[in-house]
């Protein structure tokens, strides 16, 4: 899969592939990350990629010339496929992103991500260039680039090869919609808390019912709107009922 990134800021986004699964994709050619900068698309003598909004107001917008040059340059260098490939722009005005879009977005061949800066982009190139508009949660940065790499990184693990046996995404938590359990390593006692007895006691049957218990538990108490989402099954709804009598106990 290729991921191509617009960024004034490459040096950042490229640190993505310097360590972690990502870098180990990269490194196989599972994945493949470019950078672009659209200032490299500039004709004049500034390189000028922002100016001032109509309208009026504090603060700078993407010029449209620069960013449409290079959306355009990379389809030609990469082959764009328009039937498997997406141009993904990430801002708070786009559709929040979950584990299913994650999913449904690993299965395309090329995704190109433009990472806004300042105040953000002449509307006018998202009508024209950009298909999808996402965003990670109600909260403005500084930059489109971090939400990129976040979206690359939840991406490539679900591609097939990305994570090792050990690392399987099918354990994830949200791959079953439910938010994981609570983990514990050694050493077994410190000061004075103790390992869930159950994770000691070497019956699997016991442990893999304790942690779909806590998974079911902790996502009532936390985020009560994924459990609404979900029909459970009858010993999903013994262990929760379990869960909740214990709870207010
Ligand atoms: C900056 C700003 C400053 C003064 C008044 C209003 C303002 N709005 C913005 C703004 O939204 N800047 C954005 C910065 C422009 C597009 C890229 N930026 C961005 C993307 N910030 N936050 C995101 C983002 C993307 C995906 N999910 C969550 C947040």
């Amino acid at each position: 899969m290729r991921f191509d990134v617009v960024t004034l800021f490459p040096e950042l986004v490229n640190s993505l592939i310097a360590s972690g699964v990502v870098g180990r994709a990269a490194g196989q050619d599972i994945i493949n990350l470019t950078c672009w900068n659209p200032r490299n698309y500039t004709q004049d003598r500034h390189q000028t990629v922002d100016d001032r909004s109509y309208g009026g107001g504090p603060g700078m917008v993407m010029k449209v010339e620069p960013l449409r040059d290079t959306v355009r340059d990379i389809k030609q260098q990469t082959v764009f496929n328009a039937e498997t490939g997406r141009v993904i722009y990430l801002s708070p005005q786009g559709k929040r992103l979950d584990q299913a879009a994650v999913k449904e977005l690993a299965k395309c061949s090329q995704l190109i991500f433009i990472a806004g800066r300042y105040e953000g982009v002449d509307e006018r190139f998202i009508e024209t260039e950009v298909d999808e508009e996402w965003s990670l949660g109600d909260y403005v940065l500084s930059g489109g680039e971090l939400p990129a790499m976040v979206m690359i990184d939840a991406i490539a693990r679900m591609i097939p090869g990305v994570l090792g046996d050990e690392e399987s995404a099918e354990q994830d938590s949200f791959m079953n919609q439910l938010l994981d359990h609570p983990h514990y390593t050694r050493p077994e006692l410190i000061d004075d808390l103790k390992v869930p007895a159950v994770l000691t006691s070497g019956n699997h049957k016991k442990i893999e019912q304790w942690r779909r218990q806590q998974s079911l538990g902790r996502t009532w108490l936390r985020r009560p709107d994924l459990l609404n989402e979900l029909e459970l099954s009858d010993a999903d709804r013994k262990l929760l009922d379990q869960f909740i009598a214990e709870h207010s106990g």
